[in-house]
């Protein structure tokens, strides 16, 4: 049997364990990107490794979450930013240069190369044959020093895709169709390769729509071809010499394979609060809409707003409604200021935004109470959009321009074929990176305002704990619901005061119980449902919850990122033995564990007392992944190992 591309470009890069799906593996980084939102920690993190200069081929640090600056907090990250990157080694991406996505793609992504970035839609580079891999900062500053990124050798999922799309659908929907067959939940352990002759219609910022949502699906990335079309991505981006053709054996095996017909695909919308609650828009269309949002790293590229230009030209927005855009990236917002698109959207009046993430990550434009917003990004979680009884509907930027106009959901199948602007990629896009300032030779002081706290730091494991369950969740608690985003976001680079708000929205007494416990010596378990920590990649979802005394989180299942993240900052993420215990289980209960560290070394059940009554959990951990906790984290172990 052949290779797939995945396990092509694994081979290519691997420097420990052996390729069998479900094993554990430590694979090369070639590049890795960061956001300001989780590299400020990442880069506290990588200082303190004291190591003088990136490893890598490519670091890049890019600003685009917190770009509003209300206070100090966010400048002051941005300048420690800027500053660190220069002495070692490190890209920075201005403010106002756009999304790290769509710019890694634009300007640095490489068929073949490996990307890690502690930003879970770092799979969007797969849309160029790359493989993009989303993770917690501590793991990117450790790939920055040269250090292997450890994973499960995923199964490989094939998708094949047959036909063409039609007029009015596009690359959303296919993804949105995708949530819908496989959903958000088991798909952990997973990546996806694309094959089949649909995907020479899909251009490469089609292709990183679809890998971009990837992440919602929770595999571990998704990955094209590299073929013709990622040659003239590439060369209208300038960078021809950067492709290679990269495609899987004829004869590849692939675990689980799936095909889907293009054309039979129609508009979609993930209906609220989750990307896989997917309608037909068909049936759900004539809604009375309030806000309309296009951009993000999932649709905000320069033909996504080509497109919509070519649906709002010469026509008004809905009086009423509020219909905001915001180019992916600088080359998308130049592109479109030169052409002309933006003068057709200003008439119309859309109000346009910063290239930057905004609206997608709650920084601004939380829609009226109980308003219904479409959006074209890739997470409608509650409360995340600013406004926790807001119905946020993901869709296509046809859908959202169209509905825009309309002042309700609007079907674009309504419209006639003949009506679809035809929009190609162009030859040539415009080439200015003068934003993304290069690293120096030479070392300058770094600065440090009042909002960069140290990394926070855990001791080695205690043989015993004792403490108190803090919360039960149901299923599919997200890394928005441990630690909420939007106004919150600038202190990510200050823990305790961050730490105020885990679990705001979900129980906003939690953090001051478990810090009250702590203060007596006690620990704090958190008990979960399915999926526990989906979404988000940020590690403060696992750093707070570790400062506030927490050591153990109890779940029925994880997502993969989180998981990780858990254990990096010495949190035991185990899982029920008996599912029926869940039931058993409640906030206030009180545990002992004892023999804890032989136990970590050497068992995959591990017994404790919860009210006086014996229970057993699931502990499945490699080799190293125990260690790391036994040394109370990753950052303890690299340090202790180097
Ligand atoms: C998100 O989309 O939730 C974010 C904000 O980009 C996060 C990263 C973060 O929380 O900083 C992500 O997806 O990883
Ligand atoms: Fe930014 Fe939203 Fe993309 Fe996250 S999903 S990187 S917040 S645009």
């Amino acid at each position: 049997m052949g290779l797939s591309l995945t396990y092509k470009i694994l081979k290519n890069h691997l420097v420990e364990g052996a390729l069998i799906p479900g094993s554990e593996i430590g694979i090369r980084i070639d590049q890795t990107l960061t956001q300001d939102a989780t590299g400020t920690m990442a880069y506290l993190q990588f200082e303190a490794m004291n190591i003088p200069r990136v490893k890598t081929s490519l670091s890049v640090s890019y600003v685009d979450h917190n770009t509003l600056q209300m206070g100090f907090e966010n400048a002051d990250d941005h300048s420690y930013l800027r500053t660190m990157n220069s002495n070692y080694g490190i890209y920075h991406s201005q403010a106002g240069n756009g999304i790290c996505h769509q710019v890694h793609l634009e300007r640095f992504g490489v068929p073949g190369a490996t990307l890690l970035g502690s930003d879970s839609h770092t799979p969007t580079g797969g849309g160029l044959g790359m493989i993009s891999i989303g993770a917690g900062g501590l793991d990117v500053a450790v790939a920055m020093g040269g250090g292997p990124f450890y994973l499960e050798a995923p199964g490989v999922l094939n998708i094949i895709l047959n036909g063409k799309l039609r007029p009015w659908v596009s690359a959303k929907d296919i993804i949105l169709k995708i949530l819908e067959f496989l959903t958000t939940k088991g798909n952990v352990g997973f990546a996806v390769e694309y094959t089949g002759p649909g995907i020479e219609t899909l251009t490469v910022p089609e292709r990183a729509t679809i890998t971009n949502m990837g992440a919602e699906l929770g595999v571990t990335f998704s990955i094209f071809p590299s073929d013709n079309k990622t040659l003239e991505f590439l060369a209208a981006q300038g960078r021809a010499e950067s492709w290679v053709e990269l495609l899987p054996d004829r004869d590849a095996a692939y675990e689980k394979t799936l095909e889907i017909d293009l054309a039979g695909i129609v508009p979609l919308a993930a209906a609220p609060h989750s990307p896989d609650n997917i309608k037909e828009i068909s049936r759900i269309r004539g809604m009375k809409i309030d806000q309309v949002a296009i951009g993000s790293c999932t649709n905000s590229s320069y033909m996504d707003l080509m497109i919509v230009a070519g649906i709002l030209k010469g026509k008004k927005v809905k009086p009423g409604l509020s219909l905001i855009i915001s180019p992916g990236s600088r080359q998308v917002f130049e592109m479109i200021s030169r052409n002309g698109a933006l003068s057709d959207m200003i008439s119309s009046g859309a109000r346009i935004m910063e290239s930057a993430c905004g609206f997608c990550i709650g920084s601004g434009q939380a829609p009226v109470t109980g308003g219904i917003s479409l959006r074209t990004n890739n997470r409608n979680f509650e409360g995340r959009s600013g406004t926790s009884s807001a119905g946020v509907y993901l869709v296509s930027p046809e859908t959202a321009a169209l509905s825009a106009l309309e002042g309700v959901l609007t079907d674009p199948m309504d419209s006639p074929p003949g009506d679809y602007p035809e929009v190609t990629l162009p030859e040539k896009f415009i080439i200015d990176d003068s934003m993304i300032i290069p690293p120096s030779e030479n070392k300058s002081t770094i600065f440090r305002g009042p909002n960069i706290g140290d990394p926070p730091y855990t001791g080695r494991l205690p043989d015993e704990l004792r403490g108190v369950v803090g919360i039960k969740t149901g299923d599919k608690i997200t890394t928005d619901h441990i630690m909420p985003a939007g106004q919150r976001l600038k202190y990510r680079s200050n823990i305790p005061k961050y730490s105020e708000y885990v679990f705001e929205h979900v129980d906003p007494e939690f953090s001051r119980r478990a810090l009250e416990n702590k203060k007596k010596g006690l620990f704090t378990i958190i008990i979960g449902g399915e999926s526990y920590g989906q979404g988000s990649s940020r590690e403060h979802a696992a750093i707070c919850p570790m400062y506030l005394g927490v050591r153990i989180v109890i779940a029925r299942s994880y997502e993969r990122i989180h998981s990780g993240n858990l254990i990096n900052f010495g949190i035991m993420p185990l899982v029920f033995a008996d599912a029926s215990d869940y039931d058993k289980i409640m906030a206030g209960d009180t545990f002992k564990i004892i023999n804890l560290i032989s136990l970590i070394q050497n068992s995959d059940l591990l017994p404790m007392e919860i009210n006086n009554r014996s229970y057993r959990f699931r502990f499945n951990a490699s080799e190293r992944q125990r260690n790391i906790l036994v040394e109370g984290g990753l950052l303890n172990f690299t340090k202790k190992s180097s």
